[in-house]
């Protein structure tokens, strides 16, 4: 049995113009069991859903991780600054320190959507959340695996390629795990066209009756 979960660790930069990352999880150093992403310094997000950067935004560092094994009881953690909704996938490679993460590989097992009442208002339950961790499904098998975080962020998403991306992919080793078998699997870029009623949206007015969390639902075990 399986009741590993994961904390993703994010940092920001104070101030009006709040842009975050993902640098770390379960309270490790920053940088060491995460890919470091292009924006370690900017913070910008990624905004082309179709680019290569979109899966682990690893363009101009080309970084690799070293790859922490997980323990039954750990946790992966991370405060976002924007309304929106948070992903969790994962895709299960033979080597985390070598694999690129290409191919239908990658499925969700974690998301955070947005809370809507038929049109009267909406919420962001993600929003400003200082640690992010989730359970890992205890039919997950054992192996090596990326894990990439993803948060939408809304707030200028009214017109396309206005919703920005922060994500960025760490690299894990399950032990003590199941004999499931994930998916649906998607590939990273592919898995959104930027067109999704849930990536394409005023949040503001109308307030919308409904939201629909972008990409495949969740694997569960
Ligand atoms: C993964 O790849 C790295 C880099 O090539 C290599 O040093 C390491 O031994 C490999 N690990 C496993 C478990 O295959
Ligand atoms: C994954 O964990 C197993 C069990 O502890 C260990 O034997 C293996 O070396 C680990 N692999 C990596 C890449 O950390
Ligand atoms: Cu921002």
């Amino acid at each position: 049995m399986l009741f590993s979960s994961l904390a993703l660790a994010l940092s920001a930069i104070s101030g009006a113009v709040a842009h975050y990352t993902f640098p770390a999880i379960n309270n490790q150093p920053a940088w060491q069991f995460v890919r470091k992403t292009n924006n370690f310094n900017t913070r910008n997000p990624v905004t082309d859903v179709k680019s290569a950067d979109f899966r682990c935004y690893t363009s101009e560092t080309g970084a690799t991780a070293s790859t922490l094994t997980v323990a039954a009881g750990s946790t992966l953690t991370g405060t976002i600054y924007h309304p929106g909704v948070l992903n969790v996938y994962m895709a299960k490679v033979a080597n985390a320190s070598t694999a690129d993460g290409s191919g239908n590989v990658w499925f969700k097992v974690y998301q955070i959507s947005a809370v809507t009442d038929g049109g009267k208002s909406i919420s962001w339950p993600s929003n400003n959340l200082a640690s992010v961790s989730f359970k890992l499904p205890s039919a997950l098998p054992t192996g090596q695996y990326l894990v990439r975080i993803e948060h939408i962020a809304l707030h200028a998403a009214s017109t396309y390629g206005g919703a920005q991306f922060y994500l960025s992919c760490a690299q894990i080793n399950v032990t003590g795990g199941g004999s499931g078998t994930p998916g649906p699997l998607v590939a990273i870029p592919g898995v959104y066209t930027g067109n999704e009623p849930g990536i394409l949206i005023n949040i503001n007015y109308p307030i919308p009756a409904t939201y629909t969390q972008p990409g495949p639902a969740v694997w569960s075990g």
